[in-house]
């Protein structure tokens, strides 16, 4: 089993599509295995997306993310870090596949929706961002 870190977007919450998302990740085979709602402070959020420090669009994704309250999550199932990647399609929703998350919710690429790790070591290192041993409890 591998584990991926997502975080439902503040666009997502504002938008009342919590539950939407979380069906559709549920219905494609992941488990929730932590989950919380938190509002990001400019510094944490800067933190979290430190390996953008540079890119021209670093301010913008800051004040976005940091703009109301997101919803972290970590899931589990096999192959959860590409398969998370393929369900909520590229990062511009213009260029996602039909009947992805950012396809069929997403406004634009700086408001995408939903984040999704990269690979299996960085999803380690985003879970610890957000969740204690404590949080993270399998289903059963
Ligand atoms: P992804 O979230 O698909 O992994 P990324 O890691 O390249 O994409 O970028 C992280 C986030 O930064 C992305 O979800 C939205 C924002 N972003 C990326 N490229 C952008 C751009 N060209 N303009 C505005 N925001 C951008
Ligand atoms: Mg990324």
């Amino acid at each position: 089993m591998e584990r991926t870190l997502t975080i439902l977007k503040p666009d997502c919450v504002k938008k009342q599509l919590i539950g939407a998302v979380i069906n559709q990740i549920e219905r494609a085979g992941f488990r929730v295995v932590a989950m919380k709602k938190i509002k990001l402070s400019k510094e944490t959020a800067g933190e979290f997306y430190g390996v953008h420090r540079e890119r021209p669009f670093f301010g913008e994704l800051v004040d976005f993310m940091s703009s109301g309250p997101c919803v972290p999550m970590i899931l589990e199932k096999e192959n959860a870090v590409a398969d998370f990647r393929t369900l909520i399609g590229a990062t511009d929703p213009a260029e996602a596949e039909e009947g992805t998350v950012r396809k069929l919710h997403a406004d634009s690429k700086g408001e995408n929706i939903v984040h999704g790790s990269d690979s299996a070591e960085n999803a380690a290192i985003e879970a610890g961002f957000f969740f204690a041993a404590e949080e993270v409890v399998r289903n059963n």
